[in-house]
């Protein structure tokens, strides 16, 4: 079978699927991305897809892949281009998206990520890069592009975090200009007075590609894609206005992306109502032996206490407008049987997610006299997923930075609830330094692990949903 190449292009066509039908010289690269994984192609490229499609600025993509090098050659091969599965209510549909014009790798091939940072066509550059990625490798990465870039007397640049983290521009902000400061202070004023770093939330669910999801493209397409990734329809880009140009407000607007003077309302919903309820879902699932989460949520059970958790433990600290509708939207669409979205794939960095996801809601709760029942089930899951085998005792590997020291403390205290609670609440920095010192959640985290440990995860799941 031909794979996906530009020759190919007008056949698919023929078949109803969405291409590209703008000019694809790499001439037209105006963004680097950082971190070239499913979700960027699925949600940032393709709004930059349909910018080339309608604008006359340069909104092609560098994709940048950090440290693997099989995603970025793949690509290369198949010049940039691969498909889009969209699964929404209306059924399944394709899009080849076109505006990935080049790849490389950070570890192999440095110098040129950081000559397409000093590129004057360069205009932003954009982030996925996990969780655990905001270090110094990053920090120096970015800088020695930024020195470049200033010494050709380049304009500044949007720097874009698209990152589930809390205030994630403003994090990456402060990473790079406090290491700029420790070794040249020029560069730090000149990043400070010339750069942008918009807070942003993205949401799309994009589960990594599988053998089953390439098979499916090969058949859809009639040509072989290796890099092709399924999603949902849904997508939101809530960034907020701060440009290096701002006249990239309304371009970015007429993509339907929600620019805004303060996404924290969006940021604060998105991740502790939807990430947060993936991360429970994610735990509960690999404890329970329920492979992705849409057979979490098609269990009653699971689906009540994931509805519990978010009308009771997170929406009452919610700004953003209409919390409920937002949660009957989110139920939806963790209910789409096509995703297949791996609990195991969302447990993964668990210990860099917890903090992110959880933590702020049990902090509101407790501030407000609320309960956190759901939250210190939710824990008390975690806690069993750290195990590293589920219920009937069938073994996963843990992806976490934390994996083993986890793994350890969970089996050496494993079936004593206060020594399991007291050790897993002080690992890392996972759970801040309150928490584990306050009674009211400790009790608590404990008793579910009680529960949890006499009745099995759904039994207490049930007895917590009692009315
Ligand atoms: C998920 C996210 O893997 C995970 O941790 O919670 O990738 C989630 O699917 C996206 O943030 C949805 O926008």
């Amino acid at each position: 079978m031909q794979e996906l190449i530009p020759a190919a292009l007008p056949a698919l066509a023929e078949r109803g699927i969405t291409i590209p039908l703008f000019d694809r010289n790499p001439s037209r690269i105006g963004v680097v991305h950082l971190g070239l994984g499913a979700f960027h192609r699925a949600h940032q490229a393709v709004v930059f897809d349909a910018l080339m499609a309608h604008r006359p600025e340069p909104w092609g993509v560098l994709g940048v892949a950090m440290r693997s090098t099989q995603l970025a050659d793949a690509l290369a091969q198949q010049q940039g281009l691969y498909s889009v599965q969209i699964n929404s209510h209306a059924g399944r549909s394709w899009q080849v998206v076109g505006s990935v014009l080049g790849t490389c790798v950070a570890a192999r091939e440095p110098e040129q990520v950081v000559q397409a940072i000093a590129a004057p066509s360069t205009r932003w550059i954009t982030l996925t890069v996990t969780e655990k990625g905001y270090g110094p490798e990053l920090a120096t990465l970015l800088l020695k592009g930024l020195a470049a870039r200033r010494k050709a007397g380049g304009d500044g640049l949007t720097i874009a975090s698209c990152d589930n983290l809390t205030d994630n521009g403003g994090k990456l902000q402060k990473l790079c200009l406090d290491t700029a400061r420790s070794h040249d202070a020029a560069l730090a004023d000149w990043v400070e007075e010339n750069c942008a770093f918009p807070n942003s939330m993205v949401d799309r669910i994009v589960p990594a590609a599988t053998p089953e999801r390439l098979q499916e493209a090969a058949e859809a397409l009639g040509v072989t894609d290796q890099c092709a990734v399924g999603t949902e329809g849904f997508w939101e880009w809530v960034i907020e206005d701060r440009f290096a140009d701002p006249a990239d407000a309304e371009v970015l607007a007429s993509a339907g992306v929600n620019v805004v003077a303060d996404v924290r309302p969006f940021e604060q919903a998105k991740l502790y109502m939807l990430n947060g309820s993936h991360s429970a879902m994610a735990c509960m699932g690999a404890v329970l032996g329920l492979p992705t989460v849409h057979e979490c949520i098609a269990q009653p059970d699971l689906h009540r206490f994931v509805h519990g958790l978010m009308t009771q433990e997170v929406m009452p600290h919610l700004v953003r407008p209409d919390a409920a509708a937002y949660r009957d939207a989110l139920l939806e669409r963790f209910a789409n049987p096509a995703l297949k979205h791996s609990v195991h794939q969302i447990a993964t960095d668990n210990s860099q997610k917890i903090p992110q996801r959880w933590v702020p809601s049990v902090v509101a709760q407790l501030a407000r006299g609320g309960k956190v029942e759901h939250l210190a089930l939710a824990a008390a899951a975690w806690m069993g997923y750290c195990l590293g085998e589920d219920e009937a005792g069938k073994p996963y590997t843990m992806n976490d930075p934390l994996a083993q020291t986890l793994q350890d403390i969970a089996k050496k205290h494993r079936g004593d609830v206060a020594a399991t609670v007291g050790a897993l609440l002080g690992a890392g920095a996972i759970w801040g330094t309150e928490l584990p010192r306050d009674p009211r959640w400790v009790s608590r985290v404990a008793h579910w692990l009680e529960r949890t440990q006499a009745l099995g995860l759904l039994g207490a799941v049930r007895e917590l949903n009692l009315p």
